[in-house]
């Protein structure tokens, strides 16, 4: 039988990662949406209740801008697209966009 080398593989072995990074899902303010619709969005799409979502809404509408929630990038990018498509449904500017989370 020949001899034979066996080459052994210089892996690096990485740390696994326990946690997928978060997105955060984040609200913009606009000068058109009712502030009761956008109040009924958040409640539809996050499971907010009425005095969440109105802090919610009045931070955007103050700010700019406000996170609503983090959620693996899959459930972001569904959620903020789903959010944003009520109100283009009723001909409203609200955006949701996504960021990740540092
Ligand atoms: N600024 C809107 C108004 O005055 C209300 C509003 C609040 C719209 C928050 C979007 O993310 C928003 N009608």
């Amino acid at each position: 039988m020949p001899e034979q080398t066996v080459v052994k593989p210089r892996t690096k072995v990485q740390p696994q990662t326990l946690r997928p990074k978060l997105w955060k899902v984040i609200l913009l303010n606009d000068d058109y949406t009712p502030r009761e619709f956008v109040v009924e969005v958040l409640k539809a799409v996050f499971r907010m209740n009425e005095t969440q979502a109105y802090r919610v809404m009045m931070t955007a509408h103050q700010k700019g801008a406000c996170v609503i929630a983090v959620f693996t990038k899959d459930v972001a990018d569904t959620k903020a697209k789903e959010a944003t498509e009520l109100g283009k449904s009723r001909g409203y500017p609200l955006y949701f966009t996504t960021e990740p989370e540092e």
